[in-house]
């Protein structure tokens, strides 16, 4: 006989399970216990369960492999639920075992009795979290261990991926079990794709022959369906311009000889300039969403027919965009079956169009020289620009919301096989921290470079205790511009420079961050001029634990280029198209960029 939570722990190291995400309750005891017994799994102590959720999914962007968090009852759960929701938008495969009151003390055990509580600190949470898992369960009878956390593992980690959770009451969690009594769970075959990939695969390439300008876009999806390196393969065979999105800015090395640019509505110019000049997209699992498309998404990449790969059918009959030729498929087996079907010579010969593209970038790079000029503080594009230009391709970098991802996508330079992310569709501020300590104990302790806005970092802020204790090689740039200027610059365009709850001046105070870093034990820099910056950034790659450099920005930098919508004499603010981004280009200069 084996206690269930025994049991739980060693099936999770069955399933390659080495490290879990923790913070102990009393409801969560059993499982706290048997965690930390367990040969072979390691759990790592946050001091909050949105950063042990974060730090999951950190782990799992870096290792394509499932993330785990253990929490308690009540608040353990709801706490988790901005991290869920992120890695339900996402798509990324993370398992959430909470620990529940005893089941006779349950709201479930007597649903006709209408109770908002029974047990102390409880909380239904399978319900609150079922909109945003893929699979949510209580475990009520102990045989079911084996089928139930199989079953959720398996959910999790196929199909388009996401977080699944199981809650288990503490008499369950300290029931005995006979092993060899365990219900076994055989995942059902997988519903075989209507769509016939030949056939598909030919219309591609006889779209891609009649076409004269078209585009790769790269997705998230291709990262998610391990096929990075058959996207490569893909990539050289078209020749055609790929284009990089924001949630899948790693996939498109800056030096790939294929590369025109970041699209969306904080891309670059060269980015939008090429894809709206397209008359073919080929948009591989990517869900084209608003970032990317734009509000005005009739416009988007208006002159092109669409060709779009997505495994997850709702995502192809959106109102939105609407493909000319919807394929739904794992987008591997789709690139593996357009490779097949693609005459060795290529769909055509795109160079003087992709000669083109890669042009825009040149003449309207992300960072303008004045920039570089400076004389006080730093421009975040300079700084990331020069920061990323810096790093190794095994350093892992994640970013927070606001200017450390848009900056960072804009103006950051990705190495083949680097590992750079964000969270995407959540876009919570506090992501960054908690999500950098997770890539790190996921990548084996390599380093990992955090980019965090002082504004997100104070979200998570205590979690640079769990940095300094595990002696992380973390190194966190607090892009420090005394505000959140993503909200200013809103107010500005908006509200007539109105700013609320924005900086210290409207009632947001910020810390010295100095201070913070010495307090939490880590080593402290601070950049706040152009002249030794990579100096700098050296002497913080350089040491060995965790560091923390405040960087000094102007309380005023703006996102360049970035879609904006212009406003009317009468006050209406009209929508624009991708190509036409702010600061608006001089009217013949724009149109020297439109074709046709
Ligand atoms: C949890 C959460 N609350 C509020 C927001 C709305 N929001 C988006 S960006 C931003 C400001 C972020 O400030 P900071 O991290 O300092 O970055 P900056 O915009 O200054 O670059 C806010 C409040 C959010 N994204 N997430």
């Amino acid at each position: 006989m084996i206690k269930l939570s025994d049991y739980v722990a060693k099936r999770l190291v069955e399933h390659g399970v080495k490290h879990v995400f923790m913070i102990s309750g009393g409801g969560a005891m059993h499982l706290n216990d048997a965690v930390g017994k367990c040969k072979g799994l390691e759990y790592i102590c946050n001091h909050h369960e949105q950063a042990a959720a974060m730090g999951a999914e950190g782990y799992s962007r870096v290792t394509d492999k499932l993330g785990v968090a253990v929490v308690t009852t009540g608040p353990g759960g709801t706490n988790t639920l901005t991290g869920v929701i992120g890695q339900w938008l996402d798509s990324l495969p993370a398992l959430y075992i909470s620990g529940q009151v005893k089941f006779t003390t349950t709201v479930a055990s007597c649903p006709e009795a209408g109770l908002r509580q029974l047990g102390d600190q409880e909380i239904n949470i399978i319900d609150i979290v079922k909109p945003v898992t893929k699979f949510a369960q209580m475990l009520k009878d102990p045989y079911q261990v084996k089928y139930v956390l199989d079953k959720a593992i398996h959910i999790a980690t196929t199909g388009r991926p996401g977080p699944v959770w199981i809650d288990i009451p503490l008499d369950v969690q300290a029931a005995l079990i006979d092993e060899t009594k365990l219900a076994a769970y055989e995942p059902e075959a997988p519903i075989p794709f209507r769509t016939d990939l030949k056939i598909q695969a030919a219309k591609t390439v006889e779209m891609l022959r009649a076409a004269k300008r078209p585009v790769l876009i790269a997705g998230h999806g291709i990262r998610i369906a391990g096929a990075q390196e058959l996207f490569g393969k893909l990539a050289d065979a078209l020749k055609i311009p790929v284009l990089a999105t924001f949630a899948g800015f790693d996939l498109v090395p800056n030096d790939s000889p294929w590369f025109a640019g970041r699209i969306g509505t904080v891309g670059t110019r060269g980015g939008n300039f090429s894809l709206q000049n397209a008359d073919l997209v080929l948009s591989l699992a990517s869900r084209n969403n608003i970032r990317q498309v734009s509000y005005d998404w009739a416009n988007y990449a208006r002159n092109a027919k669409k060709i779009v790969v997505d495994i997850d059918p709702a995502e192809l009959v959106k109102p939105t965009v609407k493909p000319e030729l919807p394929v739904c498929a794992d987008v591997k087996d789709f690139m593996a079956a357009l490779l097949a079907a693609l005459p060795k010579a290529g769909a055509g010969d795109f160079s003087g169009w992709l000669a083109w593209c890669r042009e825009r970038s040149v003449k309207y790079p992300v960072v303008l020289e004045e920039y570089k000029k400076l004389k006080t503080k730093v421009n975040p594009y300079h700084f990331i620009e020069t920061l990323t230009g810096m790093l190794k391709p095994e350093t892992s970098v994640v970013a927070g919301n606001g200017s450390a991802c848009v900056c960072l996508f804009q103006a950051g330079i990705a190495h083949k096989g680097q590992r750079i992310f964000w969270n995407s569709g959540c876009a919570s501020m506090g992501y960054d921290l908690p999500a950098a300590i997770g890539a790190c104990f996921g990548s084996g302790r390599k380093e990992v470079v955090c980019l965090a806005g002082d504004g997100s970092i104070m979200m998570n802020l205590q979690e640079l205790a769990t940095a300094a204790h595990y002696k992380l090689p973390l190194k966190i740039f607090v892009l420090n511009n005394e505000g959140y200027i993503s909200i200013k610059q809103t107010q500005d365009n908006f509200f007539e420079g109105r700013h609320v709850a924005c900086d210290s001046r409207s009632g947001v105070g910020f810390p010295d961050f100095m201070k913070v870093g010495e307090a939490f034990g880590l080593h402290t820099e601070i950049i706040d001029n152009v002249s030794d910056m990579s100096g700098k950034i050296a002497r913080v790659l350089a040491v060995k634990g965790p560091a923390l450099c405040d960087v000094r920005l102007p309380a005023d930098h703006k996102f360049m280029p970035k879609l904006s919508s212009e406003k009317k004499p009468d006050g209406s603010m009209v929508s624009k198209p991708l190509e036409d981004m702010w600061p608006f280009l001089d009217r013949e200069d724009f149109k020297s960029n439109i074709i046709g």
